[in-house]
């Protein structure tokens, strides 16, 4: 999956991946659809081909619908044409960016409905295994679920709940949730546990490890809870949270997050595979998969 080192791990837009000589201010580029080679859109379609085999038993029936509404099977998406289509439902926009940005002007296009999509495209050696974000991960992870007005109106609150962690000092904790929630969430419905977070749904590897595996704990969501705990950008998770609605995403973020960094403050720091007395555990992992990491 997309291992993410952030934007605030200090890299220079020379050390990342993607073309950062033209952008504009807000970091936007082209997205140069046209440019894309005949063998790019063919890896595209092997990447999708790939997970829409493998999503049906574990993604969120939501992210299933969304997706096929956006018609992405035949090749490196247009972002045009997909604006269009967002915007009609729920009012986000696409906007292209070279790769990773800086925090600030991540939180600002969220806040504003627009998500930056990366433009490059991994090679075919790296269909496994990736550290930056490219188009396969930014578009076919995250875009569906922008077409589910509650989700959509998460992102949004994420992004201005960004803005104001910034001036507060206290984005380590707000990044967690977005790694623990739309990177990386799984969510309780009707068929039991499901994947809807984009590192997950993006990754053939990790796909089925969050659902199935015995390894990872399984939680439920709790927002201090979530704030508290570290992250692997390096391997798999060994913990994920579960929520039992989008709604309770919203809900949950939808207060003024200020009193709440001041109670996490207060608290240690736990571990990426802590299980708490008072934690709803869903499933209490081996963690056998840290212990002995399968070749990959
Ligand atoms: N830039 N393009 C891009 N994509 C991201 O997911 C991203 C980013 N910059 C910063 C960032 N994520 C994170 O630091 C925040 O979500 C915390
Ligand atoms: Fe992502």
């Amino acid at each position: 999956g997309f291992k993410r080192r952030t934007a605030g791990s200090g890299k220079t837009a020379k050390e990342l991946r993607g073309d950062y000589s033209a952008i504009a201010g807000d970091f936007t580029v082209e997205q140069g659809w046209e440019r894309h080679t005949a063998a790019e859109h063919a890896l595209w379609r092997a990447l999708y081909r790939r997970q829409s085999r493998l999503l049906p038993r574990y993604a969120a029936p939501e992210f299933m619908d969304c997706l096929a509404r956006l018609e992405a099977e035949d090749g490196i998406p247009d972002f045009r044409r997909a604006s269009d289509r967002l915007q009609a439902a729920t009012g986000w926009r696409l906007v292209a960016v070279p790769g990773l940005i800086p925090e600030d002007a991540f939180f600002d296009h969220l806040a504003a409905r627009r998500f930056p999509v990366s433009t490059w495209l991994r090679r075919p050696e790296e269909m496994d295994y990736l550290e930056e974000p490219d188009v396969f991960h930014d578009f076919f992870g995250h875009v569906p679920l922008l077409l589910h007005p509650i989700f959509a109106d998460y992102l949004q609150a994420y992004g201005e709940g960004g803005q104001r962690a910034l001036r507060l000092g206290r984005i380590e904790h707000l990044a967690r949730l977005y790694w623990y929630t739309v990177e990386f969430g799984l969510i309780a419905g009707a068929d039991g546990l499901r994947v809807y977070g984009a590192g997950i749904l993006s990754s053939a590897g990790e796909t089925p490890f969050a659902v199935e595996s015995p390894s990872p704990n399984r939680i439920g969501f709790d927002l201090e809870r979530v704030m508290r705990t570290r992250y692997r950008i390096d391997d798999y998770q060994q913990t994920y949270f579960v929520i039992d609605s989008y709604q309770q995403l919203f809900d949950a973020t939808a207060v003024d997050f200020a009193p709440v960094y001041d109670r996490v403050a207060d608290r240690p720091d736990l571990p990426p595979d802590a299980v708490l007395a008072d934690d709803r555990v869903l499933t209490r992992g081996t963690q056998e998969r840290v212990r002995a990491p399968a070749a990959e």
